[in-house]
């Protein structure tokens, strides 16, 4: 593929320049944001976030801001996941769903204050949606953009590194907690969370001014433990299960079907718009869910189109993601597989661009 041509429509972000330092060697976009998907190469990339720490430039996680007296009831209209239990300082997972149950987008949501959130978007226009729904309503709520970047460390060091910038507190964070903590005299949110399984932090980055002075300060601090910048890995996202929203699925996926059943209550998330397409389907249960999947033979390649799924000459699904395990030895795959197929151990086999392979279903992932 040719270079992607740069323009205003593709935003650039406070650490770009940073990014360009460190020896950035891939992109992709994503909300019409740069977003760094290679630095040294995938494998060493993965590596080196398995043993080390990396700070990564994931501000293309744009803030939706709610702000106002009715900001609790619209963030409830938007998930099924019922927020009534949810206090200030934590961060939820939480499905989006339109008025037929179909997932919109799988954001984080940080709840700063009673009347005041952040949802932390996935790659999907959410702000267009989320403003209709306050507008239609008539909802007492401002809906915006604000200037929010977050930057994630993450790895085994991220602890003992984020502790050199913002003290010893960073410590007791707890998961999918937040903790307000200065840098150059502003107040930031530090959370505990992040797009891997190796552990770390996601620093909401308010004001793109300071986005320079943190990332330097990261990298000089982060000497000792081998810092490096890095992004979300394709091989350790597949190895943990963690989804792509618009690879791995769509508007055209319900939660349960994403195997995201256990963060919704649909039930109790009364106003959620949702709510009853998906106490139907959830009535009935899916058909088709998302899977790991185990693709046997040579390394395979990236995956940028669906891969079919077959049993015999019968489609069973689709693979939307795949990549070589070093540390499994394996192919590590997911993807929509029908009910039928679903059940671990069952034996597959998938159409790559490079041929037919055996594959076999597991009902975990691998971290
Ligand atoms: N962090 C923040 N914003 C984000 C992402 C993020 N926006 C875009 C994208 N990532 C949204 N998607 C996800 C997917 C998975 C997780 C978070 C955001 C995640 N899942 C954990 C898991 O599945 O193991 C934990 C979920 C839980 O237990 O609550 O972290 O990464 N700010």
């Amino acid at each position: 593929m040719k270079a992607i041509a740069l323009s205003r429509r593709l935003r650039r972000t406070p650490f770009s320049e940073g990014v360009e330092a460190a020896g950035v060697k891939g992109y992709t976009v994503y909300n019409r944001m740069l977003l760094p998907t290679v630095f040294r190469s995938v494998e060493e990339d993965y590596r080196h976030l398995k043993d080390a720490v990396q700070v990564w430039d994931v501000s293309c996680e744009r803030q939706v801001e709610l702000r106002g007296p009715d900001a609790t009831r619209l963030m409830q209209m938007l998930t099924p996941r019922d927020l009534r239990t949810m206090v200030v300082g934590q961060c939820y997972y939480v499905p989006i769903v339109d008025e037929t149950g179909g997932m919109l987008n799988d954001p984080v949501a940080v709840k700063l204050a009673e009347d005041r959130w952040w949802i932390s978007i996935a790659d999907s226009d959410l702000l267009l949606w989320v403003k209709g729904i306050a507008y239609g309503y008539r909802l007492d709520v401002l809906v915006d953009e604000p200037d929010v970047s977050p930057l994630a460390v993450q790895g085994p060091k991220a602890d003992d590194l984020m502790a050199d910038i913002f003290g010893n507190a960073v410590r007791d964070i707890r998961f999918f907690r937040f903790k307000e903590l200065e840098f150059a005299g502003r107040k930031l949110v530090v959370a505990r969370s992040g797009y891997s399984k190796q552990g770390g932090f996601e620093i909401y980055v308010e004001g793109s001014d300071i986005g320079m002075p943190l990332w330097n300060a990261l990298m000089e601090a982060g000497k000792r433990f081998d810092v490096h910048a890095g992004c979300p890995n394709l091989i350790e996202r597949i190895e943990g299960g963690l989804l792509s929203y618009g690879n791995d699925m769509t508007d055209d996926n319900t939660p349960h079907e994403c195997g995201l059943g256990r963060f919704c209550n649909t039930q109790s998330a009364i106003g959620c718009v949702g709510r009853d397409a998906l106490l139907r389907v959830a009535q009935e249960g899916p058909v088709r869910q998302i899977r790991a999947v185990e693709i046997h033979g040579d390394p395979v390649g990236g995956c940028d189109r669906l891969w079919p799924v077959m049993a015999g000459d019968m489609q069973v699904g689709n693979i939307s993601s795949a990549a070589y395990s070093p540390d499994f030895n394996t192919n590590v795959a997911m993807g929509l597989i029908r009910m039928t197929h679903w059940d671990e151990g069952s034996e597959v086999d998938v159409i790559t661009p490079d041929g037919v392979r055996p594959a076999t279903v597991r009902e975990t992932f691998w971290i």
